[in-house]
């Protein structure tokens, strides 16, 4: 018996693309999640401002420049249209709304659609203040209605009908596919409280409305993707335990309502983590996807690329590593993990300190493994070494039961919830179907000869190592008609 090939390519991209390709009917766009843009006119020094950045993890200095660079690398990409899942700015200051509106321009003046949603920084914030020395000034924040205002273009002016009771919003940035922006923050209180709520709900007006659109889009045969700031699933067991500002309240029953209603797709942000997690139905099959994206000011800087077609969609995460600013001559990406895990040290040892009792000494012996967990966790596709796994079943085995909640947590974090979290495919419908569209058989059985399939995209080609001859073989056409067999064959010794 003779090896049939499988030309499966090695990329699910490509796979995608192929795919789409042969039937044109798709849609492209790209995710931002939390810029958190922040003015520096606003003050990038003094010990207010350093007193700041110590008990958060962003890199503020930074954020225009980080912005820059994910524009740069959207427009080569070229999407339909960008989703921005809100937390836009610092604090809500009204020149950070301004300016970054002013780059969503940019984007919009080369045809790529922008979408943006609030996040819990970005309306009636108290904290939109200036930075002189050891004083913070007041600044001028944004209202409900300017926020929709200065997204006029971006969302809110273009919307096909907006949610009398949110700034919830339906949008159809290429025809035929319906995009919901989800309003799920709560900054009514903010000013009341001095303080902007972290958590989020889908308020039960808005979720009705939301019910509705979705009943119209089946319909009216459109295809429905939605957006918001907070998860809709837990991006790891016990996430709503232990962070529940950072997914809806009630969350179970609302992702279960909209899965039911036929929502399959759920773009979010706020945890600054890249991850995706799934709801599922009794037999496992998937029923909503809650692909969340990590922040733009907090490494490793992630911008999804999302291709869509019908029920499916190829999900690819790529990072901005360059930005043009003063490293020190350290690359960007080093300079800004030791940013981040410095900082998730300094507020993992004051944590375990003060919400959890623990001593100083353990205190700081526990943080930089509560350090690694996030850093890891942020990034996504989290694998623990095995040292880490030891480490983490020593603190489950802990008598006392604190250490052993902190045993769970760590083990939660580093717990990858399937699809995996930076390139899937998000198969939501049917089953993919796959056509043939050629064999090729070596000749020899039982060896090595189908070892590793790629495409070249220059020449839609398919090409396979035939390990047992060491050599590069076999060249599939992967665009026009089925070839006729047999293939021409290339072979170039390795
Ligand atoms: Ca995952
Ligand atoms: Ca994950």
């Amino acid at each position: 018996m003779n090896l049939q090939l499988c030309f499966i390519p090695t990329s699910l991209i490509d796979l995608f693309a192929v795919a789409t390709q042969a039937t044109g009917d798709t849609a492209s766009f790209a995710v931002i999640a939390d810029p958190h843009f922040y003015d520096t006119n606003l003050g990038t020094t003094g010990e207010a401002f350093e007193a700041y950045l110590a008990q958060d993890r962003k890199m503020l200095r930074e954020s225009e420049t980080i912005l820059s660079s994910a524009i740069k690398m959207i427009k080569v990409r070229r999407p339909d249209f960008v989703l921005v899942t809100g937390d836009l700015t610092k604090d809500g200051e009204l020149t950070s709304h301004q300016k970054f509106a002013g780059y969503m321009a940019q984007l919009e003046a080369t045809g790529i659609h922008v979408l943006v949603c609030p996040g819990n920084h970005d309306i009636n914030n108290p904290l939109a203040v200036s930075f002189d020395g050891a004083i913070t000034r007041p600044v001028a924040h944004v209202s409900p209605v300017e926020f929709a205002s200065i997204y006029d273009e971006f969302g809110y002016g273009e919307a096909i009908e907006r949610d009398p009771h949110s700034l919830s919003y339906l949008a159809e940035p290429v025809e035929g596919l319906w995009v919901l922006a989800l309003d799920v923050c709560k900054y009514e209180d903010n000013m009341a409280s001095g303080y902007p709520e972290t958590g989020g709900a889908l308020r039960p007006e808005t979720l009705n409305w939301v019910l509705n659109k979705l009943v119209a889009a089946r319909m009216l045969g459109k295809q429905v993707i939605a957006f918001g700031h907070h998860g809709v699933i837990e991006h790891y067991t016990g996430q709503n335990g232990a962070f529940a500002d950072y997914v809806i309240d009630d969350w179970q029953t609302v992702s279960a309502s909209l899965a039911n209603a036929g929502l399959k797709m759920m773009f979010t942000g706020h945890y600054h983590a890249n991850g995706i997690t799934q709801t599922a139905s009794d037999d496992g099959l998937p029923t909503l996807f809650d692909v969340e994206t990590g922040s733009l000011v907090t490494y490793p800087f992630p911008v999804r690329f999302v291709s869509l077609h019908n029920d499916q969609a190829a999900v690819h995460t790529q990072h901005v590593t360059r930005i043009r600013y003063n490293t020190g001559g350290v690359p960007f990406p080093e300079y800004a993990q030791d940013f981040l895990y410095q900082g998730l040290l300094g507020i993992a040892q004051y944590t375990l300190m003060t919400e959890y009792g623990l001593p100083a000494d353990q205190a700081a012996a526990l943080a930089p493994v509560a350090a690694d967990a996030f850093t890891a966790h942020y990034a996504g596709d989290e694998r623990p070494s095995a040292e880490t796994l030891n480490l983490i079943n020593g603190l489950l085995a802990d008598p006392d039961l604190t250490t052993q909640f902190l045993g769970q947590m760590l083990h939660a974090l580093w717990t990858d919830l399937l699809p995996s979290d930076n390139y899937t495919f998000l198969n939501c419908g049917a089953s993919i179907t796959l056509t043939v569209a050629g064999t090729y058989a070596t000749g020899v059985f039982d060896e090595g000869t189908a070892e590793i399939e790629d495409r070249d995209p220059a020449t839609q080609r398919l090409f396979v190592v035939n390990g047992d001859a060491n050599a590069i073989e076999g060249s599939l056409p992967l665009r026009g008609p089925p070839p006729t067999l047999p293939l021409s064959i290339h072979r170039r010794p390795l």
